[in-house]
């Protein structure tokens, strides 16, 4: 949960990248991170990977202030995603302010897909957050692929959740989820602590702040 420190002018975010196994999840930190200013990102820390599967998490800090002089510590993670790793998805679930959910679009993966939603609902709900509330957005991944839902179906079914075409192994897609999640983050925290009012940061203020460390390259995916 988002930690308020009003003392010290310091706000700190947990946002989730969840979704079934070789979805993604680490490719798009990789990405982001790669679009940040080499000069003032900090390391994406991997832990424990092999054969290209996360075992434990990634994590990519990202800092910066707001025009109303809070500094903010947003700290962005993936899960593994293979059904064994249970237990670790819950761990690093704990506190999320924001879920990206990174499905693959390959039709083979629908099931898939599907395991990890309920998944992630019912780790969100071990760990006491109520999955309505949770801000959140959906990027359907691995458009490359020949035998991919088309996304006229994929809006349908999803509904009012934002969902996102990416090709995330080109950069394409990555920003444009993140920055929904951010969007939707912060009306979420306005909406429940008021940011725009206490602390004045407005929604203006922490997309610029946030979105400022990245130079997206990649193109948007569409159709
Ligand atoms: N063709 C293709 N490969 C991708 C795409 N996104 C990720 N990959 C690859 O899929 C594999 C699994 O990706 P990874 O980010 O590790 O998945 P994670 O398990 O969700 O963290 C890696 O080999 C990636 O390079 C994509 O959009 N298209
Ligand atoms: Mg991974």
């Amino acid at each position: 949960m988002v930690q308020i420190n009003v003392s010290n002018k310091e706000i700190t975010l947990k946002v989730v990248y969840y979704g079934p196994a070789l979805s993604g999840k680490t490719t798009n930190l990789q990405q982001l991170h790669a679009m940040m200013e080499p000069a003032s990102r900090s390391k994406m820390l991997t832990i424990d990977t092999k054969d290209d599967r996360t075992l434990y998490f990634d994590f990519l800090p990202v800092e910066f202030s707001t025009a109303g002089g809070f500094s903010v510590k947003m700290k962005l993670f993936t899960v593994p995603g293979q059904v064994m790793h249970k237990s670790t998805r819950k761990v690093v679930l704990a506190g999320a302010d924001a879920v990206a959910f990174i499905a693959d679009s390959q039709r083979s993966a629908a099931s898939a897909n599907a395991y990890s939603w309920r998944d992630m609902e019912a780790n969100l709900k071990a760990n006491g957050i109520d999955f309505d509330w949770l801000p959140k957005v959906v990027q359907f991944n691995k458009r490359d692929f020949p035998d991919v839902k088309p996304l006229s179906e994929i809006r349908q079914q999803w509904g009012d959740i934002a969902t996102f075409p990416g090709i995330a192994v080109r950069g394409e897609g990555v920003f444009e989820t993140f920055r929904e999640l951010m969007r939707v983050l912060y009306r979420s925290l306005d909406e429940k602590h008021d940011f725009a009012a206490k602390f004045s940061v407005s929604e203006e203020d922490f997309l610029k702040g946030v979105l400022c460390n990245f130079q997206p390259s990649g193109d948007s995916v569409d159709g």
